[in-house]
């Protein structure tokens, strides 16, 4: 490691500025490595024991420091910053540094690629534009001059309203930016170059027009019209819901290609990963249909949430964006399926944010500590952030939420706040007791919730215990009870609710707040099955022994479709969990004959299901992922969870065959549309075509280059490369040289292909990835492609990065280690699948420790990487 190691910042030693912004010039004088930023400022002291004013500042070159146009000024220069001592209570502060985009490859601070200047601020990189208090609660007014050459950067882009532009010598011309909105310095933008505009407009519920702009690389206007589509539905979603109105007089988003992340909610000029942007049916699938819409909302809801409303420190992160992720989930709800939004926001908990808390970065949803900010964008902020917000709506109901929204903004708009702030809107407008909620923002880890159900004949009534308890995690290790709402419902032998419950209902949601809750329900019948955690009312495990015939009742009878399809899921899981335990090495198969019978009835059931909702049905007859199954057992067997799920597909594929293949041929739709019932179809019929190739390849395979051939669109397309992927090697060949000569030339399009190359069942998957590194369309600067090829294969080739001899480990180490030098960030990112090493055997704990030692060992390790590898190697 470095010699001097990065240290932590923590949540206790919050501190309030001491010296206050209230405004900012900005002037940009563009160029590839010698770019020039002169900064005036406006500063206040206003805690009047403060006898230095401290600025943040990496990897810039100063050029002049005046305060009032002077220059004599005592100031202290570090790698991270400047300190300028005893300066006045009032002054103007003028600050010229010199900076190098071209070579900025961290894409963090103002960058040049692929021809366009753009800047990514969030967290800490605006200190890497110039010496600023770079802290989320110094809110300050921006105006902006850039200044570039007019032919190459016809466009010169920055927050707010344009107030002025003109031209200079020498081809060159400037713009100037004015945002009237005070913003911390993480929300600003600037973005130069040449590209195709698409306008529309958007008139508010109060009357006023809002000009909508999308910026696209040249050629590829025909590919924004969903995102604009989007923009408005989104606009107008968060009117009707929660009365918010958009509050500039434009709207800009801009599309670039080398981007960390998905977007950036910079306030009136969103800058967006063009995979979030681009799309037309050839080229896009369903579910980037999906994700743009839902990208695009995310956004723009950070305007309210996040922009007017802000952090007052990072430790603070989820308050934006658990609660943008808990608006952009709903907004998706309304616009498509709820039922499938809420599994699939039930996976990544499952599959991701339970493997996070098992792991050595386990944190809470509102840190307490952090080295590197950027390592806390994880699905514990984001995404059980959200849930946290989800319980919340559950126990205050859809009014009560609404009216403790309205009162975080009559409060706060304008300020940056915390978590707490949050949280007491909710308890004050609802006059209710939140503090035991809010332990959910302090303590870290996986609850597990054990339920027990007794039925007395004689007194008619039932008794269900509800027990809680939370396992350590690796940063702590004492947990307290939560305030875990459970929603349960009571099914009779037909499948009809018993109305039992508060209310007359049939379901009802507890709130368990203590370690045990013992109730005893007056209930006329024998519940026959009991649904626990309808619609996944928190983000828990469930330990509660149900028999496969109640699991079967609640899949087929319960009112709520999630709880439906997580019942199905369990038959599942137990099924491919006992073949995994009762296993000898090369036994899987015949010893869970009973099994497959079992699990083969249930599918039948689904399958022959004509009232289910189409894509419900697609949903539960997927075989859970290997890392849903992973998450389930408290060491991973590797070979033995790989093989069960293979004989468990392969038994389903053959045993059903006939009726794959009728799903199949009766899921056909036409002219491609990206709507509910063809996003279904398109999803059940790529199944069961997956199926088909399992059960044989070769009777089959004319299917599959019939879809190949005639696919209007790019999910069907996929759905034969998947298809063929496992099984069918030659044609999976074939195929792939066709799609990449026909789709060469499209980086988003050869993102899938490089994904697919990645995911590939083979020995020599290590040739093949340095390969592809070399290919024309790869680069290692763009995070788009590292993600496809080297993200792919470390998170989801299981059979290739878990290879016993360590080979995949140790690939992906030397990734890591070109990877950190370039990018920190995205390197950070991929190291995930090395963190959890403990639960693997000894052989591949070893394996993995060792390749952690590696980089434990490297000159410059970035904190990025450093944060995680030292958290890891503790004992
Ligand atoms: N707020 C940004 C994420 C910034 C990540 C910085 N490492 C996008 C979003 O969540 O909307
Ligand atoms: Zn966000």
């Amino acid at each position: 490691m470095s010699s001097r190691l990065p240290v932590s910042k923590k949540l206790v030693d919050y501190a309030p500025a001491d010296f206050l912004i209230s405004s900012l010039e900005l002037h940009f004088k563009l160029d590839d490595s010698r770019t020039r930023v002169i900064a005036t400022s406006n500063v206040k002291q206003i805690n009047p024991a403060a006898t230095e004013l401290l600025l943040d500042g990496v990897d810039l070159t100063l050029i002049r420091l005046e305060i009032e146009g002077h220059p004599q000024i005592r100031y202290q220069k570090s790698e991270s910053g400047l300190r300028i001592i005893n300066p006045p209570a009032q002054f103007v502060l003028t600050i010229e540094t010199e900076i190098d985009p071209v070579n900025n490859s961290s894409l963090e601070g103002l960058y040049k690629s692929a021809g366009t200047f753009c800047t990514q601020c969030e967290a800490e990189g605006f200190r890497k534009i110039t010496y600023f208090p770079d802290r989320p609660d110094v809110l300050t007014k921006y105006e902006v001059v850039i200044e570039a050459d007019k032919a190459h950067y016809p466009f010169l882009l920055s927050n707010g309203n344009k107030i002025g532009e003109g031209d200079l010598a020498d081809g060159r011309h400037w713009v100037k930016w004015q945002d009237p909105f005070n913003k911390p310095c993480y929300l600003f933008a600037l973005v130069a170059g040449d590209f195709d505009l698409l306008e529309d407009q958007f008139v508010t519920c109060s009357g006023k027009t809002v000009k909508l702009q999308l910026f696209v690389d040249k050629g590829n206007a025909s590919k924004g019209h969903h995102a604009l589509q989007s923009l408005k539905k989104a606009m107008s979603w968060d009117e009707q819901t929660y009365g918010l109105e958009y509050d500039l007089d434009i709207y800009m988003i801009v599309a670039v290609d080398f981007f960390n992340m998905g977007a950036m909610e910079n306030k009136g000029l969103n800058v967006f990963n063009s995979k979030f942007v681009l799309a037309d049916s050839a080229s896009a699938t369903d579910e980037d249909y999906f994700n743009i819409e839902s990208v695009i909302a995310h956004e723009y809801f950070h305007n309210w949430t996040g922009n007017r409303v802000t952090c007052r420190d990072w430790f603070q992160l989820s308050l934006k964006e658990g609660l943008t992720v808990f608006r952009d989930q709903q907004f998706s709800s309304d616009m498509a399926s709820a039922a499938i939004n809420r599994i699939n926001n039930v996976k990544v908990i499952r599959e991701h944010q339970f493997a996070e808390d098992a792991s050595p970065m386990a944190h809470p949803i509102r840190p307490e500590s952090v080295i590197e900010m950027n390592n806390f964008y994880t699905v514990t902020v984001y995404n059980k952030g959200a849930e946290v917000i989800s319980m919340l709506h559950k126990l205050l109901g859809k009014q009560g939420f609404r009216r403790g929204m309205d009162l975080y903004f009559q409060r706060h708009d304008g300020q940056a706040v915390t978590c707490d702030d949050f949280v007491d809107a909710m308890a004050d407008a609802n006059q209710q007791d939140l503090s035991v909620f809010k332990r959910w923002y302090s303590q870290s880890g996986t609850p597990h919730l054990s339920v027990d159900a007794n039925y007395d004949q004689n007194q008619r009534s039932l008794q269900l215990t509800l027990s809680q308890v939370t396992p350590p995690t690796a940063d702590q290790k004492n947990k307290q009870p939560l305030h875990i709402p459970v929603d349960i419902e009571l099914l009779d032998d037909k499948g009809e609710g018993i109305k039992a419950l508060a209310n007359n209902a049939a379901h009802q949601v507890i709130n368990l707040t203590i370690p045990s809750l013992e109730l005893e329900i007056a209930c006329p019948v024998k519940p026959a099955a009991i649904s626990v955690l309808r619609e996944f009312s928190a983000p828990v495990r469930v330990k509660f022994d149900q028999t496969d015939q109640q699991l079967a009742h609640i899949m087929l009878h319960a009112s709520d479709e999630f709880s439906r399809w997580d019942a199905g899921q369990q038959l599942l899981n137990r099924h491919i969990l006992q073949a995994v335990q009762h296993s000898s090495a090369n036994e899987v198969g015949q010893l869970s004959a009973k099994s497959l019978q079992q699990l083969e009835l249930s599918m039948q059931g689904i399958l022959s299901d004509h009232q289910i909702d189409r894509a419900l049905q697609a949903e539960m007859l997927d075989i859970p992922s290997f890392e849903t199954l992973a998450q389930l057992t408290e060491n991973i067997q590797v070979e033995g969870l790989l093989k069960a799920k293979k004989c468990i597909e392969h038994h389903l594929a053959c045993a059903l065959e006939q009726q794959w293949h009728q799903h199949y041929l009766a899921n056909s739709t036409d002219a491609y549309q990206y709507n509910q019932t063809d996003v279904a179809k398109r999803r059940m019929k790529n199944i069961c075509l997956r199926y088909l190739i399992l059960a044989n390849e070769d009777r089959y395979a004319d299917l599959a280059y019939q879809q190949y051939q005639q696919a209007d669109n790019m999910t069907d397309t996929l759905g034969v490369l998947r298809a063929c992927q496992d099984g069918a090697i030659a044609a999976f060949d074939e195929l792939m040289n066709d799609f990449e000569q026909r789709w060469q030339n499209d980086p988003l399009v050869m993102d899938k292909w490089f994904a697919l190359q990645a995911n590939a069942t083979r020995p020599d998957i290590l040739s093949r990835l340095e390969l592809l590194k070399e290919h024309a369309g790869f680069s290692i600067r763009n995070p788009n492609r590292v993600r496809a090829l080297i993200g792919t294969f470390a998170f989801y080739n299981t059979q290739g990065m878990h290879n016993i001899d360590g080979s995949g480990y140790r690939w992906l180490t030397d990734q890591l280690q070109e990877l950190d030098r370039l990018n920190p960030q995205v390197a950070a990112r991929l190291i995930t699948p090395l963190l959890q090493y403990q639960r693997y055997d000894q052989v591949r704990q070893d394996l993995i420790r060792n390749q952690l030692l590696r980089l434990a060992n490297m000159s410059n390790l970035s904190s990025d990487l450093y944060e995680k590898v030292s958290k890891s190697l503790v004992e």
